[in-house]
C-alpha cells in the first residue's frame, strides 16, 4: 500500500517525508520535485520566510542512479530558518491556529511546541512526496493542474478554457490565475489586506486529466476516490472546505440539472477506457459512487485567510488568564497559490495510491502489464 509520512517543525533543522510503496523501477528526476519545492514557495502574498528559504530535497534513501528500488523512499529538505531552541515562547494564542486547542491538549503553556508543528512549513513534506507520485502518473498519461479561481472577493472567469491551456498560463502568472486582469485586482486586494495587517483567503481548482475508468470503489466507505480526495485536500492547512465538480450548485438543483447524460460514439478517440462512452457536461467532476468515470477529476478547494494577523485579534494570555492582544510572528498574506501547489502534491498521493492499489506490482513494469492488461480488457466491454 501507498503511503507517506511527514517529520519536522517550521524551525527545526529539517522536513522529512518517507513514502513508501513505489514500485522499483522508476526514474526519478530530482529537477522535477525540487521545481515544485520552488513553486511552492511563490505566489504573491508570501512573507518574508520565503526570502530565506531555498528549498532542495536531498534523496536519503530508496533511488539509486535515478532509480527507484522498491524500498521506502526518505526524503529531506533543509531549514535554513533553523532556530527553534532559540525561538521565545507563545502565550497568547492566535484565533484560527491550533495554538490554544493544541496547547490544551498538550498541556503545554508555551504554543511555540504547538505552532512549530501545526505550521504550513510541514507541506514542503508533502509536495515532494507528491512530487514523486506526479512522476509515476506520468508514466500512465495523468496530469495535474492547479489554478488560482479566487482571492477574497475577486473570482476569475476560466470561460470553457481547456484545462491543457490552464497550466502554461496558470505557471506564467504570479498568483498561478489565468485571467490578467482578475489577477491585478487580486493583488491590489493582497496590497490592502497586507496595509491593514490583515489576511486573504481564496480558492483553487485542480484538474488531473487522463484518468482511467474504475480508479477507487464504492465498496467500502474508505475506498470512495471522492472521500480520499476530500481528506487529502481538507487535511491541507488552512483549506476549510472541498467541492468535487459542480457540487455546491448541485445541492441546489434538479436532478435533470446535475447529472451528466450518457453518450456512445464508437468512433470517438477517448482516453484510457472509456471505450466510446462520452458525456457532453462533467458536473460530477469525473466521479461517480465513488470511482473514476474516464472524464477529468475536478476539485476546489477554499483556504481561509491565515490565522497570524499583524492587526491582533482579542485573545488571553494562557498564564495570566487576562485579555490580552494575540500573538504576532512573521507570516504570509495570502498563500492561496502555494496551497494549491500543496493541492496537487495531495491530489497526485491520492490518485498514486488507488493506481498502486488497482494495478499493484513490484516494478514500474509489473504495473504496466496489468494496466495494459485492464485497458484491453475494458475496450472489448
Ligand atoms: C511557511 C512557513 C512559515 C509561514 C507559513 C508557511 O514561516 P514563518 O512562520 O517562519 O514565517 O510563512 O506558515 C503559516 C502560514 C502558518 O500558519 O504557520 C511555509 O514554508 O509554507
Amino acid at each position: 500500500m501507498l503511503k507517506y509520512t511527514t517529520a519536522g517543525e517550521s524551525h527545526g533543522k529539517a522536513i522529512l517525508a518517507i513514502l513508501e510503496g513505489m514500485p522499483a523501477g522508476l526514474k526519478i528526476d530530482k529537477g522535477k520535485i525540487d521545481l515544485d519545492l520552488k513553486r511552492r514557495q511563490g505566489g504573491y502574498g508570501r512573507g518574508k520566510r520565503m526570502d530565506i528559504e531555498r528549498d532542495r530535497v536531498e534523496i536519503l534513501s530508496g533511488i539509486r542512479k535515478d532509480v527507484t528500488l522498491g524500498s521506502p523512499i526518505a526524503l529531506s529538505i533543509e531549514n535554513k530558518d533553523y532556530k527553534i531552541e532559540e525561538l521565545s515562547s507563545v502565550t497568547c494564542p492566535r484565533p484560527g491556529h491550533a495554538d490554544l486547542a493544541g496547547a490544551l491538549k498538550y498541556d503545554t503553556k508555551d504554543m511555540r511546541n504547538i505552532l512549530e508543528r501545526a505550521s504550513a512549513r510541514e507541506t514542503v513534506g508533502r509536495v515532494v512526496a507528491g512530487a514523486i507520485c506526479k512522476i509515476l502518473l506520468d508514466e500512465f498519461g495523468i496530469e495535474i493542474v492547479s489554478h488560482v479561481i479566487g482571492i477574497g472577493k475577486i473570482k476569475v472567469e476560466t470561460n470553457g478554457l481547456y484545462y491543457s491551456k490552464i497550466k502554461p498560463l496558470a505557471e506564467k502568472s504570479e498568483l498561478r490565475c489565468v485571467d490578467k486582469a482578475a489577477e491585478r485586482k487580486m493583488i491590489d486586494e493582497i496590497d490592502e489586506a497586507g496595509e491593514k495587517g490583515d489576511t486573504l483567503g481564496g480558492v483553487f481548482e485542480i484538474a488531473i486529466l487522463g484518468v482511467p475508468v474504475g480508479l477507487g470503489s464504492f465498496m467500502q466507505a474508505d475506498l470512495r476516490l471522492d472521500g480520499r480526495l476530500a481528506q487529502g485536500l481538507m487535511s491541507i492547512q488552512s483549506v476549510k472546505a472541498v467541492e468535487i465538480g459542480n457540487g455546491l450548485a448541485a445541492a441546489k438543483s434538479f436532478g435533470s440539472d446535475v447529472h451528466d447524460a450518457i453518450y456512445f460514439d464508437k468512433k470517438k478517440s477517448l482516453p484510457a477506457g472509456r471505450q466510446g462512452f462520452y458525456r457532453k457536461t462533467n458536473n460530477a467532476g469525473g466521479i461517480e459512487g465513488g470511482l473514476t468515470n474516464g472524464e477529468p477529476i475536478i476539485l476546489r478547494a477554499f483556504v481561509k485567510p491565515i490565522s497570524t494577523l499583524m492587526t491582533p485579534m482579542a485573545s488571553v494570555n494562557v498564564i495570566t488568564k487576562k485579555q490580552e492582544k494575540a500573538a504576532t510572528e512573521r507570516s504570509d498574506i495570502c498563500v492561496v497559490p502555494a496551497a494549491g501547489v500543496v493541492g496537487e502534491a495531495v491530489a497526485a498521493f491520492e490518485i498514486a495510491r488507488v493506481i498502486r492499489e488497482k494495478f499493484a506490482g513490484d516494478t514500474l513494469l509489473d504495473m504496466k502489464c496489468s494496466y495494459n492488461c485492464y485497458l484491453s480488457r475494458v475496450k472489448k466491454y
